[in-house]
């Protein structure tokens, strides 16, 4: 159900009161402007649920019955919530040569609308949990429940809301692949940041429709953990500061501020990168991320065999759910 706040009436009707004496023009500019929509809620459960399904097929690495099944899965589940379902298929040569075949998937929404916003995730998980405690893991899969599957959750549940009550623009949801294929900690030669997010560079020069533009991106990567905690991070700040002080602001008005405090974070080489510099479309990353975004920020289970789905909150997941529809709904 629709709830609309009208406090741009209250202001005129107040304004009236005091005897200013505006031209109806102007009031209707202003309750226009202060009209808040509110969006539908956000059902943490689903999201959940989204998260341990991708969870249940296993690490989702590249060229593995794993992958295929995961993303038939995701595309058949956007397909379901009425989004045309693109596949973009690339190869993705990771940091020691190897080349595999890899899969953004976009799943987009309201094809007419000319004013359109993207949210992302990659969908992929680490080969390595190259950051274990315990030596012997690191060539190890990670599960990647916080670090893949979080957030490609979150969106599949904005996705099945978005089929029950459509917002006024335009959405497409990015599943990038391979973003967590950069060089392992272990590997002794180059360390080239190149290595990480291949999916969304690939789609940065090679949009999966032609002349492709949106407003503006979110990203949302390690959107699971208990008690996150969103500092702005660095890039976002700089490629897109209106829409980081607009999530931000959006996260406070609805209750859930204590998890994006408004404070300067460190900078992530994550997907929204190529998205800035080589799309030119402003993204921001929601990411846990202390002032100088250390990996410990990342939770002690970054990157180790613990990625499970012990780690996942649902409040983190609703915090972040809820915030970016309230984003999203309010684009006109
Ligand atoms: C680096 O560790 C260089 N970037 C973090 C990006 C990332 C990895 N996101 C998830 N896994
Ligand atoms: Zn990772």
């Amino acid at each position: 159900m629709e709830i609309r706040y009208h406090i741009g009436l209250c202001v005129a009707a107040v304004t009236l009161l005091l005897g200013s004496c505006g031209s109806g023009k102007r009031e209707n500019q202003a309750e226009e402007k202060a009209t808040v929509v509110k969006a539908p809620d956000f059902n943490a459960d689903s999201a959940y649920l989204y998260v341990k399904r991708q969870v249940d097929f296993g690490p989702r690495l590249l060229d593995t019955k794993a992958h295929k099944e995961c993303g038939d899965f995701l595309s058949a589940k956007l397909a379901s919530f009425g989004a045309k379902v693109y596949q973009q298929e690339f190869d993705a040569t990771v940091y020691d040569g190897t080349t595999y075949k890899a899969r953004n998937i976009i799943g987009a929404f309201n094809l007419e609308a000319r004013k359109r916003v993207m949210l992302c995730s990659h969908w992929d998980s680490r080969p390595w949990a190259d950051n274990d405690p315990d030596e012997k893991n690191h060539h190890v899969p990670v599960l990647g429940a916080n670090d893949g599957a979080s957030g490609v959750g979150v969106l599949l549940e904005i996705a099945r809301q978005i089929r029950m009550k459509a917002p006024e623009i335009g959405i497409d949801l990015m599943f990038f692949d391979a973003e967590d294929y950069g060089t392992p900690q272990f590997h002794e030669g180059a360390h080239d940041e190149d290595s990480w997010c291949l999916g969304s560079q690939y789609w940065s020069r090679r949009p999966h429709v032609a002349r492709y533009n949106a407003r503006f991106a979110i990203l949302l990567d390690m959107v699971g953990g208990k008690d996150a905690v969103f500092l702005q991070e660095g890039y976002s700040r700089d490629y897109a500061s209106s829409v980081v002080r607009k999530i931000w602001n959006k996260a406070h008005d609805i209750g859930w501020g204590r998890y994006f405090p408004k404070r300067a974070g460190g900078y992530v080489t994550d997907d929204h990168v190529p998205v800035n510099r080589i799309a030119k479309i402003p993204c921001v990353d929601i990411i846990p991320c202390d002032e100088g975004c250390e990996l410990s920020s990342f939770g002690p289970f970054w990157h180790t065999v613990g990625d499970n789905m012990e780690v996942i909150d649902k409040n983190t997941l609703q915090a972040v759910g809820q915030t970016v529809m309230e984003v999203i709904y309010n684009e006109k």
